[in-house]
């Protein structure tokens, strides 16, 4: 088949999932064609692809660049130049009306969108967006989501009027293993987000802060960057733990540094998925999530991590607690997490159900 992918470019997590699916399909003998506003960050580690850049040309009487139409038109010239079957956006804003638009100008390709997450259970609630936003993906050949939390919060929210398939994110173990874990005396907690409201990070610093009161042998390193970052660096120095906290903005070679740390904290308000902690996961950690979207779908409370409820701080430091002092629990559960990865979330498991799913809509 040939392949449209439309996604962000950045390290969010849409922009991964898009571009980890683009190279799946591409291993697996289909012509992909990237399409961005510039190379996504994980293309950027590739040599073999087809990349299309969203050309934003600046005009006088624009203060807002319309980006939107732009998308639409060179989607509407590549389904024509290169016989495209298929265009799938990742996160639904505003790629899901710019596929509408290509779809309605010449009507080759098939559209589909995945719903990832904020896109929809955050921005698209807003009026700003919201009668658009249905009206585009009710009028897609399919739509998929990343979780059945994510799914019901569409279908509960939304006057959704076509079918939504759950298709999980997906993580190559190989890509995650590879690097040799070093033997080390400090017990390292990670948080890898983009430090938005909704990640609750100060939560982790609070949390932290208590532990590292009673350990000495304990770091905690924050990946990323976003606005609450900075809020999270005056708490490590309020507190008095900044000597225990490094700091480290996007990273490209996530894996390098997760194999440095021992568990990942992902204390979300709402999160749709977690890809971040499947990540840690695929890389023998264990986690510890908050109970929120689709965060108990993937970690496992007392076999993979710990899951505790988002906000409560006091739960958060008793499992970091118990993660410091129990390094047999620990290893088991951070073993049981590799195995999940491997088990439910490998890109053998996931590609063929986006695979079929293109397929029933070209036949139709
Ligand atoms: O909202 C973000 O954190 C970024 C966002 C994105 O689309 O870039 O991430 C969402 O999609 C990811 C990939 O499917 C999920 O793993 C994240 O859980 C989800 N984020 C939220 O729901 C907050």
């Amino acid at each position: 088949m040939k392949i449209g992918i439309i996604n962000y470019p950045t390290f969010g997590g849409s922009g991964i999932v898009g571009t980890e699916l683009g190279l799946e399909l591409q291993k697996r003998g289909h012509e992909v064609h990237f399409i961005s506003y510039q190379i996504p960050e994980r293309l950027k580690l590739e040599e073999d692809f087809i990349f299309h850049e969203v050309n934003i040309l600046s005009y006088p009487l624009f203060k807002y660049k319309p980006y939107t139409i732009i998308l639409a038109s060179l989607l509407h010239k590549l389904v024509n130049e290169h016989e495209l079957d298929i265009l799938h956006g990742h996160y639904a804003i505003p790629h899901a009306t710019s596929l509408y638009l290509a779809k309605l100008s010449n009507n080759k390709a098939k559209i589909i969108s995945t719903i990832h997450g904020s896109d929809m259970h955050l921005l698209g609630l807003d009026d700003a967006y919201k009668p658009i936003l249905v009206n585009s993906l009710n009028n897609h050949d399919a739509l998929t989501t990343v979780s059945k939390w994510m799914k019901q919060f569409v279908v509960d929210n939304y006057d959704m009027e076509k079918d939504i398939e759950v298709i999980y994110n997906f993580v190559d173990p190989k890509k995650f293993s590879k690097i040799k874990k070093p033997e080390k005396e400090e017990v390292v907690f990670c948080h890898v987000s983009n430090f938005r409201k909704v990640k609750r990070s100060p939560d982790i610093v609070k949390a932290f802060a208590i532990e590292a009161e009673k350990f000495d042998h304990v770091r905690l390193e924050m990946i990323g960057e976003g606005p609450e970052r900075e809020y999270c660096q005056d708490l490590a120095i309020s507190l008095g733990i900044n000597d225990k906290i490094t700091f480290r903005g996007s990273l490209l070679n996530v894996p390098r540094v997760l194999c440095f740390t021992d568990v990942f904290v992902i204390p979300s308000e709402k999160e749709s998925f977690g890809l971040a902690a499947l990540e840690a996961m695929a890389c023998n950690i264990p986690v510890i999530s908050s109970n929120a979207g689709g965060l108990p779908e993937v970690v496992e409370h007392e076999k993979t991590g710990f899951v505790v409820e988002p906000g409560d701080i006091d739960a958060l430091a008793k499992y970091m607690n118990v993660m410091i002092e129990d390094e047999t629990l620990r290893k088991k559960l951070g073993k049981a997490s590799a195995q999940r990865a491997k088990e439910v979330f490998h890109p053998d498991k996931i590609i063929p159900q986006y695979e079929s799913l293109y397929k029933k809509i070209i036949e139709k």
